[in-house]
């Protein structure tokens, strides 16, 4: 008796041993020193002068930290935010050890510059699972930017890796990144009466409260693994994920920014009917970052495309739009991208663009019943014939 009262007030205790390493997770927001603050052993005084061990990061290959105001043959090294980051040299690779939640879809947002190369760009992994990011666009005419990039969690216990797989002849050339951070992301239920997911992009990457660029998200074909549940980016080129804090956005916190012109497509394949008719509808805005006008994206629903052009109405900063097509197939695909190719007036060379959000499909009702019921009749005829 005495025996199983002492197990039984083990139970619980272990219980909560086992609920509190589950919860050991990596919470949303930035990593340890994701942001290179953090000062190492031996102070930042020695910055620039090489490698120094940086606190609560493993590197392998020359990975330096990197100071704003820092100059390299008369370049000023860039760093996105705060004073320090870090540099990536040839091959050279930072990583840190991360608790996941398996099965989990996960975002990392982080922010990078290039140096000296033209071609360079960033492999991060969370193994198995990689991505190659291209660095050669410059977006912002800042020299920086921020990505993300998405992944499926496939144990507990991860190593999140930026490696720069760049072979220059100068050995100082490599990309510097800076603030780190993660998310875990959930799919957010397909709303009633609308068979869109997502479609107000109010689910997405980790965005810094004080980070005015937005996120961009590269391409990702992969529709399981998206920062953007529900869509995929099937251009070569990124799309720009903003914020109401610094930009123009039509409905809630989130939208999207078309850059690139025909080089930055979004799209996602929604199940319907065929035969049926459907109605998609989109709120079609400016972001309030100075693009130069004419905006005007081509949206496309099955075999339907259409060009809308943003006009202003009155003191709103977006207007809604919608086109009608009839389903062909049991899943359609719906895509946006913009029509020109625009900049910044104050700049002429951050990329900017139209602004999409609050997307709804639904179903013109009446399309299939009517249809059903003409070959209900067309069946009863057949038989009264035959009878
Ligand atoms: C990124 O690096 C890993 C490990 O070095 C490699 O296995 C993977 O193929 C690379 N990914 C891409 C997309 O190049
Ligand atoms: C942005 O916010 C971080 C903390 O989240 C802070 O350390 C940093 O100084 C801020 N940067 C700017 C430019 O305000
Ligand atoms: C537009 O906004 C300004 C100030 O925000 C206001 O004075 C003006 O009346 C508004 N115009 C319209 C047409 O709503
Ligand atoms: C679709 O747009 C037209 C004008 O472009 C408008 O008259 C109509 O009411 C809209 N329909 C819906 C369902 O929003
Ligand atoms: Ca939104």
């Amino acid at each position: 008796m005495a025996r199983c009262w002492s197990c039984s007030r083990w139970v619980p205790l272990f219980l909560l041993l086992v609920a509190r390493l589950a919860l050991a997770a990596v919470e949303d927001g930035p990593l340890v020193n994701g942001d290179f603050e953090k000062a190492p052993t031996n102070g930042f005084s020695g910055v620039g002068d090489g490698p120094t061990s940086i606190p609560d990061w493993n590197s392998n290959g020359v990975v330096e930290l990197v100071e704003s105001g820092q100059k390299q043959g008369g370049m000023i090294l860039i760093v996105p935010q705060g004073v320090h980051a870090v540099r990536l040299g040839n091959d050279a690779e930072i990583s840190q050890d991360i608790k996941l939640e398996k099965g989990s879809l996960y975002s990392v947002t982080f922010s990078a510059a290039r140096t000296c190369a033209q071609l360079e760009s960033l492999n991060v992994s969370v193994p198995p699972a990689s991505h190659n990011i291209d660095l050669q666009t410059l977006y912002s005419v800042q020299g920086w930017d921020s990505y993300a990039w998405a992944f499926l969690a496939e144990s507990e216990d991860a190593t999140l890796v930026f490696r720069n797989p760049g072979m220059e002849d100068d050995p100082a050339c490599g990309p510097i990144i800076d603030d780190i951070a993660i998310k875990k992301l959930f799919t957010p239920d397909k709303p009633t009466g609308n068979v869109i997911v997502n479609g107000d992009f109010e689910e997405g990457p980790w965005m810094f409260k004080n980070g005015s660029l937005g996120v961009l998200l590269p391409r990702n074909l992969d529709e399981e693994a998206s920062s953007l549940p529900g869509w995929i980016v099937e251009s070569n080129r990124a799309v720009r994920y903003i914020d109401v804090n610094h930009f123009s956005v039509p409905q809630g916190k989130r939208a999207i920014e078309l850059l690139s012109g025909k080089e930055g497509i979004i799209s996602q394949m929604v199940e319907t009917t065929p035969q049926k008719e459907y109605s998609l509808s989109f709120s079609l805005g400016q972001a309030g970052d100075s693009c130069q006008q004419p905006l005007a994206v081509m949206a496309f629903a099955g075999d339907q495309a259409q060009n809308v052009h943003y006009l202003p109405i009155a003191n709103e900063s977006f207007a809604t739009a919608n086109l009608t097509f009839a389903a062909k197939a049991e899943w359609t695909r719906v895509a946006f991208y913009s029509v020109y190719y625009n900049t910044r007036s104050d700049d002429h060379s951050s990329l900017c663009g139209p602004v999409i959000d609050d997307i709804r499909v639904w179903g013109l009702s009446g399309a299939r019943r009517n249809i059903c019921q003409g070959l209900g009749l067309v069946l009863m005829l057949l038989v009264m014939v035959l009878i």
